[in-house]
């Protein structure tokens, strides 16, 4: 195997590569002010930047560089898209667009309408964009309407957002977290009582054990890995589960760091290929490791769970063999992995997309949650468990109730403030969404950032979905394809500032359930842009009976905060963070003290059926996954460096799978899942046999629509798929 070009993840590649999206951005120093501007990062939720300045995480350590972050920024530096160029360009021809494409059409900056039946986009005025807009919403019946939004707006916008859906009548309330980690908050609310991490940033700096299922903090989370080279230099150990080698989890270079720039820091001690799908099984055998070498903190057990018994029981009873071979690892392996487990004072369990994109989603965090509770690494300093999220404000958003259902004491607060009623019935989830709009009960669909379309399973239903929708009005930087091929009969799409443009400060919520102040600053570029919450309150205005809100209040900042504090628990301090400055760490979410968030205090124990991990003989089992230069459905360069891949249509596969089948690297197959097949290339990697890769989002044409049942995520991750070569007969 020749690929890939680099022997880590990070290093010189990853520098050379900021200088050169810098020389875009129109200078290396006009990027640098804007990267170190007070400004929570705006790519993954790890929480950087804020009031101590650009590049510097929760503890005030600098610099913390990221690829990712000068892709984003360099993003929303480009010119504006011409109105000569949608003049000029037939939505026919937009359509053609990838999603690079479009990424490098430039910023939006004015709004743009395509009414039923024309040919091309049109600019708008603004005010025809509300007027229309609200006339759309007074239309429809409430429950016809949703409100989506994806993880990068504002606390202040999201807030605002659920309160104008509720105000209105719609409960149809819901963000992006539905196809990413809603399966992690619905099975962390079950083990103690909190849908989010149970650390601190600190906490990672206490533990001697890192343990990385399903995710590949690598390419998606960069800043992470300092941390973990942190770790090893303590004596800790790292612990790496993925069914692919990714190569910046075998060794990475931190720029930030000079010693491991030049000699490159080995991050995984260990590293398990499980099959896709089978971590559950993997995940009990290293519980009945653990139990059968007596390694419990029985006090722990005692004192602070329950249901430990049912689990033991089914632990006893599944035999070593039927785990081993779901998982398809050796005895061996497993053994070596027990023993670190066995051996580490504090572990701390981290996961990504690769445990909740499952119908299995919530049981294979409940199954991580189950080992981490019979070491007694749960509420105790240097131990626990980290979602590791995606959207820089996606927990945010769902904190201050972008959700279908919001807890108890939060609908009381919105019923007693506002008069509004809560339904106690929840909304749609996304998925229901898109149900409803393929059945035709959709009128209005609202979108507050995001790529809607292209985030969902079966691309073609998705598309027919949307455009059956007669009104969809979405707020954007820049234009994605879900605005052409997700749009409604009638679609508006207008222009809004980014995060470091706001002329007033926002906030947001890290995965450390940190809450940091955004300053705001000046445009990148001219033109019509406005802020989320001025567009927002100003369709409420239009919308909703006058006299129940000062919308003109309501389109500050500062109120916002005023009410978020009101509503929200734990969020009291945001009321002040304008003034103080002072940041803060969300009380009650962490529990380092004596009791969890639960009824009964205690961290619950559940029995985690291992899935059928059958595959016919002639089956593989795929997922879908994200390369080192898009972040999510925008797809900012098409060369996946550390995966060596220099296209996107490709299928990656294990070498012994493909001299099976007869196949070589780079020939044509098809590639078919139940709902449809598409045409790649293979591309050979170091991956678990019978398992297979492919890039979202361009996958979703054959992922099907199948869920998990408690998360109603996508099984994004778990599709059982049969290959043949391009010409090859049936
Ligand atoms: N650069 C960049 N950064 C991002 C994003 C981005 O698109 N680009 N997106 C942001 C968002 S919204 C999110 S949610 C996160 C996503 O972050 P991740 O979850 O890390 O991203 P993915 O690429 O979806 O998949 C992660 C890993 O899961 C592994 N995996 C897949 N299936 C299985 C399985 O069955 N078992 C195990 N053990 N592993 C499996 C894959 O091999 C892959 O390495 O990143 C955030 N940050
Ligand atoms: N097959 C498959 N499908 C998946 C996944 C997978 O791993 N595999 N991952 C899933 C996951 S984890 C997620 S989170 C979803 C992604 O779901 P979404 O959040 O809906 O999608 P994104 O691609 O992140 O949205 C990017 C768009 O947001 C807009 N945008 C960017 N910045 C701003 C801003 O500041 N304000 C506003 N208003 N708009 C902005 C731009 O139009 C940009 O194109 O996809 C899901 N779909
Ligand atoms: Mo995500």
């Amino acid at each position: 195997m020749v690929r890939p070009r680099v022997s880590a993840g990070g290093g010189m590649a990853a520098l050379r590569y900021s200088l050169k999206k810098a020389r875009e951005a129109g200078g290396f120093l006009k990027l640098w002010k804007r990267l170190r501007s007070k400004n929570a990062c705006k790519t993954c939720a790890l929480g950087m930047g804020g009031q101590k300045g650009g590049m510097v995480n929760e503890k005030g350590h600098f610099p913390e560089v990221c690829k990712k972050s000068i892709q984003a920024q360099a993003g929303d530096m480009q010119a504006p898209i011409s109105e000569d160029y949608f003049r000029r360009t037939p939505i026919t021809a937009m359509a053609r667009l990838d999603s690079h494409g479009f990424e490098h059409l430039g910023r939006l900056a004015f709004p743009i309408v395509a009414e039923p039946g024309a040919t091309h986009f049109r600019r708008a005025s603004w005010e025809e964009a509300y007027a229309k807009t609200a006339e759309a919403l007074k239309a429809a019946p409430p429950h016809e309407a949703f409100f989506y939004a994806s993880g990068r707006a504002s606390n202040e916008a999201a807030f605002l957002w659920q309160l104008v859906a509720r105000a209105y009548g719609s409960p149809n309330v819901h963000n992006c977290s539905f196809y990413c980690h809603q399966a992690s908050g619905v099975a962390l609310n079950e083990v103690y009582g909190s849908g989010t991490a149970s650390i601190v940033l600190e906490d990672l700096d206490r533990a001697d054990l890192a343990f990385v299922i399903g995710a590949n903090p690598a390419s998606n989370h960069p800043r992470l890995m300092t941390k973990l080279v942190q770790l090893r230099r303590r004596g800790g150990v790292v612990i790496v589960v993925n069914p692919l080698k990714e190569l910046g989890l075998v060794r990475f270079r931190v720029p930030s760091d000079v010693r491991s720039m030049l000699f490159g820091s080995t991050i995984s001690d260990l590293y398990l290929q499980p099959r896709v799908g089978s971590d559950i099984a993997l995940l009990k055998a290293l519980l009945k490791g653990v139990l059968e070498r007596n390694a419990l903190d029985q006090r722990f057990l005692e004192e602070r769970t329950s249901g430990w018994d049912a689990v033991r029981a089914d632990v006893e009873a599944t035999r070593w063999e039927t785990l081993l071979e779901a998982c398809g690892l050796a005895r061996a392996e497993v053994d070596r992995c027990v023993e670190l487990l066995c051996r580490a004072k504090a572990g701390i369990g981290l996961w990504a997309m690769g445990l909740t994109h499952h119908q299995h989603g919530v049981d294979n965090v409940l199954a991580l949650a189950n080992l981490w509770l019979a070491r007694g690494w749960l509420g105790v300093e240097g131990a626990g468990l980290l979602p590791i999220r995606g959207h820089s404000n996606v927990q945010g958003v769902g904190s201050v109730g972008v959700a279908p259902t919001v807890k108890a004491a939060f609908a009381k607060r919105l019923e007693e403030l506002y008069q509004i009623t809560v339904p106690s019935e929840p909304g749609q989830d996304t998925f229901a969404s898109m149900v409803a709009a393929q059945a035709g009960k959709i009128r209005v669909a609202l979108c507050l950032g995001g790529n809607l379309y292209a985030s969902n399973p079966d691309l073609k239903w998705a598309r027919e979905a949307l455009q059956k929708v007669p009104f969809s009005f979405s707020l954007t930087t820049k234009l994605n394809e879900g605005h052409v091929h997700g749009r409604g009969q009638t679609a508006f799409v207008v222009p809004v500032l980014a995060r470091d443009e706001e002329a007033q400060p926002t906030t947001q919520e890290s995965m450390f359930n940190y809450v940091r102040l955004s300053d705001g600053g000046k445009p990148a570029v001219a033109g019509e842009m406005r802020s989320e919450v001025e567009i927002v309150a100003e369709l409420a205005s239009r919308v909703l009976p006058k006299g129940r809100f000062d919308w003109q209040r309501l389109k500050s900042h500062t109120a916002l905060r005023e009410e978020i504090a009101k509503v929200v628990p734990g969020y009291e301090a945001i009321a002040t963070i304008e003034r103080t400055k002072a940041e803060f760490q969300i009380p009650g979410r962490t529990m380092h003290g004596k009791e969890f968030a639960t009824k009964d205090g205690k961290a619950h124990f559940a029995v985690t059926p291992v899935p059928d991990t059958s595959l016919a003989p002639d089956e593989f089992r795929m997922m879908t996954l994200r390369s080192e230069g898009q972040f999510n459905t925008v797809v900012y360069d098409v060369e996946d460096l550390y995966r060596g891949n220099d296209r996107r249509d490709v299928v990656m596969m294990c070498a012994a799978d493909a001299e099976r089948l007869g196949l070589r690297e780079g020939q044509r197959v098809l590639v078919a899942s139940e709902l449809a097949a598409m045409q790649v290339s293979v591309a050979l990697v170091d991956i678990a046999p019978r398992s297979l890769a492919m890039y979202y989002p361009e996958a979703n044409a054959i992922v099907p629509g199948a869920l998990d049942a408690r998360s109603k995520t996508p099984a994004f991750k778990n599709i059982r798929v049969k290959l043949r070569p391009v010409g090859a007969a049936r």
